[in-house]
């Protein structure tokens, strides 16, 4: 099949989907999902997910409908990775891991070292016992996920709470106050493809501990410590409310240089005070350009662990709250009552409509090369009209195989939209992004829209 045609081609399939889902035809009417309309903005929509629920067909059909990001709950966890010294137990998050690759969703990787959730022997250890486990676990979970993952949370809550700005005291922390840089250094000589980031709570807001964060990020920075992104928890209720300079916050983090992401958002509460409380924290994220995506704690209420606080966007039996409604607004989608629905009732069958007329779509690459292989993330841009669908033809250069891809279909060197990304409004961007081993040298994308 030549390029037009398979275009044509992608075109009437993504046509075909929107009418059978019964959302607006037209390129630029609002996505109907959240993880959609998240790529929309050129962001992802995620959530914690638990390996034992995925035998729910209501929670997995919420999963792959709403979201493409996944952050295990716990599986990844020191006390499930490695129950005891030297041997790893990788069954419930590899099950995580690969049925989420199988729906085209990419992962949060947390967390690889942190004071809580320690197996009985490494609570039992400490100094240099301990710091050589540290590494070691490091190690060996990050290689294990080696080009699995788009970003680790490598050092969780390190960090005290209360107005003394320090660290928090663990047995971790005792090793020496370097550990957290040492977890760093070992995450990315593991897994050079990863965005390893620092993840805490209460750090929300400017507050004695954001700053001791914001000191520590700006250090490593300095010293060349790799660290790519930080994470905001955003566990919220009414004793720890939505900072009012959440967005401030965000932002004074990513004019350090890296990229911030809202990694376990909850906000306990109900109805329009909840749901106006989600929209602020989703439109700080699209205010702030490094912010890359928002995950939520979880996917029901039920679902929380914190449930009595009925914190998330779906209440128990899987329907939309306001919260969701809020947040999918924020987020440039909307529901389908807003935007006139197709009729499937059409004389002509979805499969044979041509595709919408189009006003093409640009590409460009962004490179993270290290000694031996390479992240690439590219970058579509809909021209005028929109897009319903997209193509990006990106030849590799020889000796370069990819190992692992994310957000895309790949046929050969044309890379193809997945079912939540083909539709941009006009002027608007998604991201698609692949590892490979070898040398990346000078990608020169071309875009084609339908
Ligand atoms: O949601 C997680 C819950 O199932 C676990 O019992 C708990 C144990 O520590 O961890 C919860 O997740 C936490 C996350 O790993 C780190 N930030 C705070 C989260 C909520 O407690």
């Amino acid at each position: 099949m030549d390029k037009k045609r398979k275009l044509a081609a992608a075109g009437a399939g993504a046509l075909a989907v929107a009418v059978a889902l019964g959302i607006a035809s037209t390129a630029d009417a609002a996505a109907s999902t959240l993880g959609a309309a998240a790529a929309e903005q050129g962001r992802y929509f995620g959530t914690a997910v638990a390996a034992y629920k995925l035998s729910d067909s209501v929670y997995t059909g919420i999963l792959d409908r709403e979201f493409t990001m996944v952050t295990p709950e716990n599986e990844m966890k020191w006390d499930a990775t490695e129950p005891s010294q030297g041997s790893f137990s990788y069954g419930s998050a590899d099950q995580i891991v690969s049925r989420a690759q199988s729906k085209n969703q990419r992962m949060r990787g947390h967390a690889l070292a942190w004071h809580s959730q320690q197996p009985g022997w490494v609570q039992n250890l400490s100094g240099t016992a301990l710091r050589n486990a540290m590494v070691n676990h490091v190690t060996q979970v990050a290689t294990h996920y080696q080009g699995k993952i788009y970003a680790w949370d490598v050092v969780n809550e390190a960090f005290a709470d209360g107005g003394g700005g320090g660290r928090r005291d663990s047995n971790l922390q005792r090793t020496g106050n370097d550990w957290i840089e040492v977890a760093f250094r070992t995450a990315r000589a593991a897994d050079p493809g990863a965005k390893l980031c620092y993840n805490d709570y209460n750090t929300d807001g400017q507050n004695a501990k954001s700053n001791a964060v914001y000191a520590m990020v700006q250090d490593f920075k300095s010293r060349g410590v790799p660290i790519d992104c930080v994470g905001f928890q955003s566990h919220f209720n009414s004793a720890s409310p939505v900072p009012s300079d959440y967005q401030a916050n965000l932002q004074r983090f990513a004019n350090l240089g890296v990229d911030v992401q809202i990694t376990e958002l909850d906000i306990e509460g109900s109805g329009s005070t909840q749901a106006e409380n989600f929209r602020k924290v989703t439109q700080a994220c699209l205010n702030v350009t490094r912010c890359t995506g928002i995950t939520v704690w979880g996917i029901r209420d039920s679902d929380s662990w914190r449930a009595s606080g009925t914190p998330l966007l779906f209440d128990g039996n899987g329907n939309k709250k306001a919260a969701y409604t809020s947040t999918l607004a924020a987020l440039g989608g909307g529901s389908p009552t807003s935007n006139p629905p197709v009729s499937s009732s059409s004389s002509a069958p979805p499969s044979s409509q041509p595709p919408i007329p189009s006003g093409g779509c640009t590409a460009t690459v962004s490179v993270n090369q290290w000694q031996g292989g390479f992240v690439a993330t590219v970058r579509v841009t809909a021209g005028a009209s929109g897009t319903n669908a997209w193509a990006v033809t990106l030849p590799l250069p020889s000796g370069a195989t990819v190992t692992n891809s994310w957000s895309t279909t790949r046929s050969g060197n044309t890379w193809s939209n997945v079912s939540y990304n083909g539709r941009i409004a006009a002027g608007q961007y998604t991201e698609f992004g692949f590892q490979a081993t070898g040398t990346a040298g000078t990608l020169s994308p071309t875009c084609a829209a339908s």
